[in-house]
């Protein structure tokens, strides 16, 4: 079953958005299947965006993500790594339609709320570098028969 990694950045936490944020990927029918509140050091932020580490933002990108606490999480259902990039919205949260969540709680890029991998590579690494395998938990919910 495909699973993405997602993570509710420190401007998330600090705006109490944490239960907003985790209710929608929930009610959707996504099922949690790991969760840690943490602060992120700066090699693991370095590393989660390593991609971007030639742009001009990187430093400031990485400073924001170890500046509080985050809430790191992986989420399971079919399609969830491409659904859960719609249900965030796009990067910049001024272009994020509303309904979305960087479209209803955000107003800037370098504030945009929540971190969703992008593809399933990104998704398997991300995993990886943020949780160890005995952090997640398989387990089907009981009302999976009313979903699919
Ligand atoms: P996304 O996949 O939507 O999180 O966006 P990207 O991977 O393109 O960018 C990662 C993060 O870099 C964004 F969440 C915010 C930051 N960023 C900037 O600060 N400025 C930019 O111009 C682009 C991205």
């Amino acid at each position: 079953m495909e699973r993405t990694f997602l993570a509710i950045k420190p401007d998330g936490v600090q705006r109490g958005l944490i239960g907003e944020i985790i209710k929608r990927f929930e009610a959707k029918g996504f099922t949690l299947v790991g969760l840690k509140m943490m602060k992120a050091s700066r090699q693991l932020a370095e590393q989660h965006y390593d991609v971007h580490k030639e742009r001009p933002f990187f430093n400031d990108l990485v400073s924001f993500i170890i500046s509080g606490p985050l809430v790191a999480m992986v989420w399971e259902g079919e399609g969830v790594i491409a659904s859960a990039r719609k249900i965030i919205g796009a990067t910049n949260p001024l272009n994020a339609e509303p309904g979305t969540l960087r479209g209803d709680f955000g107003i800037s890029v370098g504030r945009n709320l929540i971190h969703g991998s992008d593809a399933p590579e990104t998704a398997q690494k991300e995993i990886a570098l943020w949780f160890k395998d005995e952090e997640l938990v398989s387990w089907e919910p009981s009302l999976k028969s009313w979903l699919v």
